[in-house]
């Protein structure tokens, strides 16, 4: 199949390599560094044991593309500005697998494409959470860290069962472990639950998520998971705690060599999704009359850690210059 791969970083880069070791016609959209180095040396993977793929790559896609899926893997917050590239580019229909971290990314996705002149572009969006690590360790290098599987769904109304379906062969092909989300949105809330939980603790401490099972990290992801779950169950989520906090040590323990999503932004003075994972949940909480002190606090330190690391306020798309 022809895949592109919309916002080639860490998550995107792997899941392009396998895909293209298992033969698809593979093009990345990446930003202009990994680009050029994976145009020089391939992309190589950190696995066991290493390997490099040599797979086509660009900064921005080429009008009239052809395609027979996207995987849409920039930030949350870079959605509209790939939506809009994709439309662009893209002559629909084409179905699109929505990897973002936070809530209600699907209706998102689907409004953004529609608003670049996507038709009816609900129907070819599929949500996908994921949970499988990676590490970009230095342009054209990528890092699996560790296990995890990409949940699939879509809601009533979204993607039809045989493109949820297309998904799941397409990603099993490249030995990626997908399930089905039975219920999409309590399967979001759960991820973002994980998340407002690892992601601002690794990220405010600079440690790998491993790091959490000790303390006083572990009190301070405790607290976290249950102010976010607080707000959850406000929004009327039905969630055991107990159950989510099995799945978060769960994922504490299968990622535990990675650096979060967000540490990683961090470390290269990037944007972090802070706003869409526990500002996000702080918002909704507020909203419900919830005090959240914990949450506060840190969706307090990661803005001004990311203000601090960003020299230039407005983001710089993947997917090259934002146009006017
Ligand atoms: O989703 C992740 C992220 O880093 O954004 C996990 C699964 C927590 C891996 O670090």
């Amino acid at each position: 199949m022809r895949v592109i791969v919309v916002g080639a970083g860490a998550v995107g880069s792997l899941f392009g390599a396998r895909l293209s070791g298992a033969g698809h016609d593979v093009l990345l959209v990446a930003r202009p560094a990994h680009a050029a180095a994976i145009r020089a040396h391939g992309l190589r993977l950190e696995s066991q044991p290493p390997a490099t793929y040599r797979v086509a790559v660009v900064e921005r896609l080429p009008n009239h593309t052809e395609a027979d899926a996207i995987l849409l893997a920039v930030k949350s917050y870079s959605i509209a500005t790939a939506a809009r590239e994709i439309a662009e580019a893209i002559r629909p229909p084409v179905p699109v697998l929505a990897l973002q971290n936070g809530l209600g990314i699907e209706a998102h996705v689907a409004a953004s494409l529609s608003a670049g002149g996507w038709h009816d572009a609900g129907r070819y969006v599929v949500r996908g959470i994921n949970s499988v690590p990676a590490m970009l360790i230095e342009p054209g290098v990528v890092r699996p860290t560790g296990e995890g599987a990409i949940l699939l769904g879509t809601s009533e109304g979204g993607a039809r069962p045989r493109t949820v379906a297309m998904f799941s062969s397409l990603l099993a092909s490249a030995g990626l472990a997908t399930r089905p989300a039975e219920d999409l949105a309590k399967e979001e809330w759960r991820k973002v639950l994980i998340n407002a939980a690892i992601n601002p603790v690794t990220a405010d401490h600079g440690i790998p998520n491993g790091q959490l099972a000790r303390d006083p990290w572990r009190r301070q992801v405790l607290d976290l998971l249950g102010e976010a779950i607080e707000v959850s169950r406000a929004e009327g989520v039905e969630l055991s705690p107990a159950e989510v906090e099995r799945d978060l040590w769960k994922v504490v323990r299968q990622t535990a060599e990675n650096r979060s999503s967000m540490l990683q932004d961090l470390d290269r003075g990037r944007r972090t999704e802070i706003d869409a994972i526990s500002g996000a949940v702080l918002a909704l909480g507020e909203r419900h009359g919830l005090s959240l002190p914990a949450t506060r606090r840190i969706v307090d330190r990661i803005r001004r850690r990311s203000d601090r690391s960003l020299p230039s306020p407005p983001f710089r798309s993947p997917l090259g210059s934002p146009k006017r």
